[in-house]
């Protein structure tokens, strides 16, 4: 079972080298084609091609004419000859095999030297200035198919769009062993960019654990939906699941339960780095979250020195919030935050830490404020910037600091004046709510969250005292008190993950309720290939 979900998720991203048998490539010295000029007109919202199931939608699409790029045997891979862009054409080319029965070679460009790009050809180039920040541009036409981007996050978020323009038979492993044939991509000329730079999802593996090749699983799902942030809720009561080398029992003890009384589980440090380049890999940061100073039961019992009372409490199964809280006028506490700070940063590459913050019951609000003031200036000496649940407003915030805005009522004077803000309405983004009063899974604290709803929202308006420029992205997180494995996990993540991928990277007029669930309702052959255990929503029309 372990092998096939590490081979399901190596297969999901476009690590596609494990899906397809290996070709050689052949060098073959061209030079790049020259980068396409504007197309003449770009589609209004009104006439843009529905069937075409993409999801998100892209910035701009010209729907082109003629039969499109006929990939078949005489198919090649021409690549700008860099590390990047070389590893994306071979998981284009893995992709192609998948869908065609044909690997194409790929060829690195030789600048300097001309020759013939012949018919059938793919080409994949990296030009620096010519796109918006993770944008690319792609164009197919009969003879050929050309993506460039500015950088390699373009060029990987093209080869997602790619990858909804082929069949979706190719994402199943049986195929392989079927007749080769032939995939037709439609002609179209694509100039796309995100909306914003923060599109990210929340998995909570505290209350109950995931393994690695789950969260692995979790970050495909998201690299499918040019999703870039992958937050991890790491600890809170009912468990602490990243190795600190400075406090063992962290693990021991705080790790060895999650909701239930089940047997949790943590990452090693070593493991933990897997996750990072797994996910870098997919052009996706991991955003660690150390909930403090509430939400701490999980440390408070492996430690007793870090009870104000000298005392540890029990290890907590049950699923309440706000009884918990760090000793915080006390000077040992500060030096055990540096640590887990000082250990987490060294093995994370991406520029943040989430210090939590949220329901603090047992504090003053001059206490709360005191401590989130504390630890700011510990994170940013550790070289991070710090994020907080949107409770953090209340203090007096660093220029670099950002604010995680989560309850629906929460008081907006102050988000204005967050330096930062991502967006994660408890009403529209929580993934753990449930889809309607019949879901099996989920909580409705915050409300019953069908697709729609997902989608059917503007991040401009949630806020709209915040300035446009403090508003990083959206963010949806997925708790975990009433899921314990994948399946759920997926169940309830999927299909509403694609719509807040959209909200967080198709531009605002391009959006439309009644044409997503159209394209929405074409992912579904593709994810069941795949073997996501999505929700079936009844107002999906599922093809
Ligand atoms: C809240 C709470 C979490 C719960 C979650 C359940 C935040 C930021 N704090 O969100 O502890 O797990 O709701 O939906």
């Amino acid at each position: 079972m372990r092998m096939r979900v590490g081979r399901l998720a190596a297969c999901l991203t476009l690590a596609l080298a494990a899906c397809a048998p290996a070709a050689k490539p052949r060098v073959q010295p061209v030079t790049p084609p020259a980068v396409a000029a504007a197309p003449a007109t770009t589609t209004a919202p009104t006439a843009m091609p529905v069937s075409l199931g993409l999801v998100p939608w892209p910035r701009e699409l010209a729907a082109g004419t003629g039969p499109g790029l006929d990939v078949g045997p005489a198919s090649k891979i021409f690549v700008t000859n860099a590390p990047a862009a070389l590893r994306i054409a071979g998981d284009l080319a893995a992709l192609v095999a998948r869908s065609t029965g044909f690997r194409p070679p790929v060829t690195p460009f030789v600048p300097g030297v001309s020759e013939f790009v012949p018919p059938g050809s793919l080409s994949v180039t990296l030009v620096p200035g010519t796109t918006l920040p993770e944008g690319y541009q792609l164009i197919v036409e009969d003879s050929r198919l050309r993506l460039n981007a500015a950088a390699p996050a373009g060029l990987f978020y093209g080869l997602q769009t790619i990858r909804q323009l082929l069949p979706y038979w190719g994402e199943y492993d049986a195929i392989l062993f079927q007749r080769p044939r032939p995939a037709l991509i439609p002609p179209l000329t694509i100039r796309d960019a995100p909306r914003y730079e923060w599109r990210g999802a929340m998995l909570d593996v505290a209350r109950h654990f995931f393994t690695v090749d789950d969260v692995k699983r979790f970050v495909d799902l998201l690299a499918l939906h040019k999703m870039n942030r992958l937050h991890l809720h790491l600890a809170d009561d009912q468990g602490w699941r990243i190795e600190i080398k400075k406090w063992p029992d962290l693990t021991a003890k705080g790790g060895a339960t999650e909701v239930g009384g089940g047997a949790g589980g943590f990452y090693t440090q070593a493991q933990y780095s897997d996750i990072v380049a797994y996910a870098a890999e997919r052009f996706i940061t991991i955003v660690p979250e150390i909930d403090m100073p509430g939400h701490t039961n999980a440390a408070l019992s492996s430690y007793a020195e870090l009870n104000c009372s000298g005392q540890a409490p029990p290890v907590f199964t049950g699923t309440e919030v706000g009884f918990s809280a760090l000793c915080v006028g006390m000077d040992f506490t500060y030096l055990f935050i540096d640590d887990v700070v000082k250990e987490i940063a060294a093995i994370t590459p991406g520029p943040y830490f989430h210090m939590g913050g949220d329901e603090v019951k047992k504090l003053t609000p001059a206490q709360y404020r005191g401590f989130v003031e504390r630890v700011q200036t510990i994170v940013q000496a550790r070289g991070k910037q710090m994020i907080g649940w949107d409770e953090v407003a209340a203090a007096t915030l660093l220029p670099t600091s950002v604010v995680q805005h989560w309850r629906p009522d929460a008081a907006h004077g102050e988000l204005a004046r967050a330096p930062h803000l991502i967006l994660s309405p408890g009403n529209r983004t929580y993934l753990d709510m449930k889809y309607d009063d019949d879901t099996a899974l989920g909580l409705k604290w915050a409300g019953l969250i069908p697709v729609r709803t997902a989608y059917d929202w503007d991040p401009a308006a949630i806020v709209p005292e915040a300035p446009a420029a403090a508003v990083l992205g959206v963010e949806a997180p997925l708790w975990s008190e009433t899921i314990a494995n994948m399946r759920d996990a997926e169940f309830l993540a999927m299909p509403r993950l694609a719509a807040i991928a959209e909200v967080g990277w198709s531009p605002a007029a391009a959006r439309d309720w009644e044409r997503f669930r159209v394209r929405l309702g074409a992912q579904g052959p593709r994810w069941a290939a795949l073997g996501i255990n999505f929700y079936r929503a009844p107002d999906i029309p599922w093809k």
